[in-house]
């Protein structure tokens, strides 16, 4: 018995924040507490890029999210960073491609989430059998955010999953914007994942009912 079904998974995945220190135009708990006052289902730490926290001064970052976090009720994943999300207990956590291997990463974190970033239609069925619960597909459209990030794929790649038969719960990522979110929806996703779109947003509450508006419909 996994610690969340796959329709509250589903739920979950209906508005998802991505976020770190460098994503922040003010302290990141403020912006992660206005997030969830704009409506987002689920969050998660990526402590990455340009000036991004490391050792200890990471670890309280993260216990300070997820302690935000569990008190609103949203589950909190951790991104690429295993010993973290054991340490803290966390819902769980999202790989990439050239992160920890699938099926290393889902025997140590048991029945927690697994997120798995997938890039091409190939990584689906390896990724499901290695122990994948979601899949975040993008790039969707072009991104600034991840300075590693692959060429947009656009929202074919979702469409072309779903019509292959994969019905794992799925969100896009990357460039996504409320005028862009609805096409993400449309194409068979489960919901958006955004970085920018929110953290980067003058006001971030406002920007997160926006793009709720986009996804539940
Ligand atoms: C659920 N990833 C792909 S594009 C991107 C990231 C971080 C940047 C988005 O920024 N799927 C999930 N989590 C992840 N970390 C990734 C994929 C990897 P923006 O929204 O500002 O374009």
């Amino acid at each position: 018995m996994k610690r969340m079904n796959e329709k509250a998974l589903r739920e979950a995945l209906k508005l998802y924040f991505v976020m770190g220190s460098a994503n922040c135009r003010e302290e990141p708990a403020e912006v992660l507490k206005k997030a969830i006052a704009g409506g987002i289902t689920m969050f998660q730490f990526r402590e990455k890029g340009k000036g991004a926290l490391t050792g200890a001064e990471k670890f309280a970052l993260a216990e300070e999210l997820h302690y935000i976090c569990k008190k609103a009720g949203i589950p909190f994943i951790v991104d690429d960073d295993i010993p973290l999300a054991l340490a803290l207990n966390a819902d769980g956590v999202h790989i990439g491609q050239e992160d920890e291997p699938i099926e290393r990463a889902r025997e140590k974190i048991g029945d927690r989430i697994l997120g798995v970033s997938v890039h091409r239609a190939e990584e689906a069925k390896a990724a499901i059998e290695k122990g994948a619960d979601y899949f975040g597909v993008g790039p969707i459209f072009p991104t600034k955010t991840k300075e590693d990030a692959r060429s947009a794929v656009g929202t074919g790649l979702i469409r072309k999953l779903r019509s292959e038969g994969y019905t794992i719960p799925m969100v896009g990522i990357g460039g996504i914007q409320p005028e862009n979110a609805a096409s993400v929806m449309e194409a068979g996703a489960d919901g958006v994942a955004v970085i920018s779109a929110i953290s980067a947003a003058e006001n971030v509450v406002r920007a997160a009912k926006t793009l709720k508006e986009c996804v539940f419909y």
